[in-house]
C-alpha cells in the first residue's frame, strides 16, 4: 500500500467506505496523483489546462461560442462496443434468457465474475493509471437528495470524462455533503481507465484492442477499461442508469428505462407528461424537444434518454431524468430538426468528433443552413480537409454534442422535482420503412408489453457494430442495455401492470419513418423510398391524439394490431403537403403475417422458455386477428 499523492481535496471528505474504493483502486491502477473532484470553477479551469496540454481540446470561437470546446478522438474510438459489453453474475440464467438452435444472445453478454475479476485485476487495470490522473467524481442521477435518485463514485483517468461528467450528471461538493448527511447510502463503484496507451502525450489515449465494459449487479460496480468515448466512459448514463438501475429497479419495484420525457400542454393549459422509448440515435432528442405547427400546443423537455420510474402513494407513475445533460447525436440536428436545441449548443457545450470551420465554429451534415461553406474551410473530425464533394463526412456519424439540461430554452419547469412528473402515456417506437402505421394503441398494458417486447427497429450508427443497415429486433429499445434475462425484464413489467390501485399509463406506437416508393424514380438501380410523413414538428399532430386518447376520447378505432385514429381524428390542418394517411395507416395481412413470424422465431431463438406466457398468448392473438382481415 503506497501513501496516495492527492493533488485537490482531501481524503477526510470522503466516507470511510468511499476512501477504501479510492485507496484499494488506486493501489491497483497506480496514478501518479489522486484529485477529488467537487464541481467548482476552478476545477472546471484545471480540467481544461490539463486538455490544452495533451492537445485533446480546442477553444471555439468565443464571439460566437461561450466556453464551447472542440474534442477529436483517436478514429478506432467512436461508438460503444457492444461485443465487449458484459454482465457479471453468478448464475448465467440471471443475465441471458434460453437461446435455442446454438443462438448467441443478442440481448446481453455473459461473462462469470470470478473470469471478469481475474481479466480486470490481473490483466487490464494494474498500472493501467501509471503518468496520470486520478480523478475522483462524487455524482448523483436525479436531484440530489430526490427519493428516486442513486449516487455513484467514478474514478477515471480523462479528464475529457469528468469534463462531461460534471455535465451531465450533479457533480462534487453537494453530492459529499448529502454522503456525509446520509451515511448509510449505498453508492455504485464505477472505475474507469483509457488504459495503458503507449506514449503519454498522446491527444487520446485508448486501448481498443482491449477494451472491456463489465457490470457486476450483485455487488453495484461497473468496471471500464480502454475506451474514453461516451457511453463506454461516462459510466453514470447507460452503464449505471440503464444496466445497473434496471436490476435495482427489478429488485425494488420500480422502472428504469432508454425513454424521453416530456411535457405536453394544450391550448386550454392542461399539461400532462409522456415517456418515450427509441432505439439509439432515431429521434429521441429531437421529440423531446420538439417545436409543435399546431397553434397553442406547447412540449417542454423532462430529459432525452433515460427516465426512472416508480409508483407514487397515490398510484401515479412518476418519472425523473437522472441526468443533467444531453449527449445527443449531432449529425442531422439543424434549425429545421430541432431549433431549440441548437440555440442551446452555443454556452457550456463539449463537441467531439464534429468537424471544425476556419472561423473557429463546427460543422456537421444537415447543418448547410446555419454555416456557410463558401466562406469557410471545413476540417474532418479526423483531420482531413472536406468539401461538399468529398466522398467522406465532415463529421463522424456517432458525432456528439454534450451540453447542460438547464441552457435548453424548452426545459420544463418541473424537470428537477424531486417527486418526479406524472407519467399519462408510454410509447414505443422506431424506425420502420414498412408495416408499421404512424401510430397506434395498445388494447391494454398486457398487449402494450408485448408491443415493447416485440419492437423492430433500422440499425444506427450510435454502436461501432451497428453500422450495416437492417432491420433489427430491438425490444423497450433497450436491446444493448439490459441489466438482467430479458425474459425477467418482460415479467417485471407486467407485474409493474398488476399493481393495486395503479393509474396504468395507456401504451402507444408510433412509427415516423414509413415510406413509400417514389414511382418511376431510381438510383444506382435501387428503388427511390420517401417518407410518408413530415416528422419533426409535425409529430405534435400525433401526440396530440395520443394526448385525446389518455383523456378517453372517442377518436380511436379497432384495428387487428391495435387502436387507430379514426378518419379524420388525426389533425392535419396547416400542412404544407397533404399526406397520404390510408398508406400512413394501412395494415396489410401479408406484412402483419410476415411480421408475427419474425417475432414469433426471434421469441423461440432469443427467449425460449424464459418469455412470460401472457406475452406469447398476446402474439397468438395477434397472430388469429391477422389471419382473419
Ligand atoms: O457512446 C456513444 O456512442 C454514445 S451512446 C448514447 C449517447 C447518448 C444517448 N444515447 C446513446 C445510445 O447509444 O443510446
Ligand atoms: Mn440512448
Amino acid at each position: 500500500m503506497t501513501e496516495l499523492n492527492i493533488v485537490y481535496g482531501s481524503l477526510e471528505s470522503l466516507l470511510p467506505e468511499v476512501r477504501a474504493y479510492v485507496t484499494s483502486k488506486a493501489n491497483l491502477c497506480r496514478p501518479d496523483r489522486v484529485h477529488i473532484c467537487d464541481g467548482s470553477p476552478a476545477e472546471f479551469k484545471l480540467l481544461i489546462d490539463a486538455m490544452e496540454r495533451t492537445r485533446t481540446i480546442k477553444k471555439l470561437d468565443a464571439d460566437r461560442f461561450e466556453n464551447c470546446w472542440l474534442v477529436d478522438t483517436d478514429v478506432r474510438d467512436i461508438a460503444r462496443v457492444e461485443s465487449k459489453t458484459f454482465i457479471c453474475t453468478k448464475n448465467v440464467d440471471d443475465t441471458v434468457s434460453e437461446t435455442k438452435y446454438g443462438a448467441l444472445s443478442k440481448l446481453g453478454n455473459w461473462m462469470s465474475v470470478e473470469s471478469m475479476d481475474f481479466l480486470l485485476t490481473r490483466k487490464r487495470f494494474p498500472n493501467s493509471m501509471a503518468g496520470r490522473t486520478m480523478y475522483v467524481i462524487p455524482f448523483s442521477m436525479g436531484p440530489v437528495g430526490s427519493p428516486l435518485s442513486k449516487i455513484g463514485i467514478q474514478l477515471t483517468d480523462s479528464a475529457y470524462v469528468v469534463t462531461c461528467t460534471r455535465i451531465m450528471t450533479r457533480v462534487g461538493k453537494p453530492v459529499l455533503d448529502y454522503l456525509q448527511s446520509h451515511p448509510d447510502t449505498k453508492f455504485i463503484r464505477c472505475l474507469h481507465s483509457v488504459g495503458r496507451s503507449i506514449g503519454m502525450m498522446m491527444s487520446w489515449p485508448c486501448d481498443p484492442d482491449n477494451t472491456v465494459i463489465a457490470h457486476f449487479p450483485e455487488r453495484n460496480e461497473i468496471c471500464s477499461y480502454g475506451s474514453g468515448y461516451g457511453g463506454n466512459s461516462l459510466l453514470g448514463k447507460k452503464c449505471f442508469a440503464l444496466r445497473i438501475a434496471s436490476t435495482l429497479a427489478r429488485d425494488e419495484g420500480w422502472l428504469a428505462e432508454h425513454m424521453l420525457i416530456l411535457g405536453i400542454t394544450n391550448p386550454e393549459g392542461k399539461k400532462k407528461f409522456i415517456a418515450a422509448a427509441f432505439p439509439s440515435a432515431c429521434g429521441k432528442t429531437n421529440l423531446a424537444m420538439l417545436q409543435p405547427t399546431i397553434p397553442g400546443w406547447k412540449v417542454e423537455c423532462v430529459g432525452d434518454d433515460i427516465a426512472w420510474m416508480r409508483y407514487d402513494d397515490e398510484g401515479n407513475l412518476r418519472g425523473i431524468n437522472p441526468e443533467a445533460g444531453f449527449f445527443g447525436v449531432a449529425p442531422g440536428t439543424s434549425m429545421k430538426t430541432n431549433p431549440y436545441c441548437m440555440k442551446s449548443l452555443h454556452k457550456d457545450t463539449v463537441f467531439t468528433n464534429v468537424a471544425y470551420t476556419s472561423d473557429g465554429g463546427v460543422y456537421w451534415e444537415g447543418m448547410d443552413e446555419e454555416v456557410d461553406l463558401d466562406s469557410v474551410h471545413v476540417t474532418s473530425w479526423d483531420g482531413r480537409h472536406w468539401t461538399p464533394e468529398s466522398s467522406f463526412t465532415a463529421a463522424h456519424k456517432n458525432s456528439r454534442f454534450c451540453t447542460p439540461a438547464n441552457h435548453l430554452e424548452t426545459i420544463d419547469p418541473a424537470w428537477e422535482d424531486p417527486k418526479g412528473v406524472p407519467i399519462a402515456a408510454i410509447l414505443f417506437g422506431g424506425r420502420r420503412p414498412d408495416t408499421v402505421p404512424l401510430v397506434f394503441e395498445s388494447f391494454d398494458w398486457t398487449h402494450g408489453v408485448f408491443v415493447g417486447s416485440s419492437m423492430r427497429s433500422m440499425t444506427t450508427a450510435a454502436s461501432l457494430e451497428g453500422v450495416v443497415k437492417r432491420v433489427q429486433h430491438d425490444p423497450f429499445a433497450m436491446r444493448p442495455f439490459f441489466g438482467y434475462n430479458f425474459g425477467h425484464y418482460v415479467q417485471h413489467w407486467l407485474d409493474v401492470g398488476k399493481k393495486p390501485n395503479a393509474k396504468l399509463p395507456k401504451i402507444f406506437h408510433v412509427n415516423w419513418f414509413r415510406t413509400e416508393k417514389v414511382p418511376g424514380a431510381h438510383d444506382h438501380n435501387k428503388r427511390k423510398e420517401r417518407y410518408l410523413w413530415p416528422g419533426f414538428g409535425e409529430n405534435c399532430r400525433v401526440l396530440e391524439w395520443i394526448f385525446r386518447r389518455t383523456d378517453e376520447e372517442d377518436v380511436a378505432i379497432k384495428s387487428p394490431i391495435g387502436y387507430i385514429p379514426k378518419p379524420d381524428a388525426l389533425s392535419l390542418d396547416g400542412l404544407h403537403e397533404p399526406v397520404k394517411v390510408d398508406k400512413l395507416f394501412a395494415v396489410h395481412k401479408d406484412e402483419w403475417m410476415n411480421e408475427v413470424g419474425k417475432i414469433r422465431e426471434y421469441f423461440d431463438e432469443q427467449i425460449g422458455s424464459h418469455m412470460p406466457k401472457e406475452i406469447v398468448t398476446e402474439l397468438d392473438k395477434l397472430e388469429e386477428r391477422v389471419k382473419a382481415m
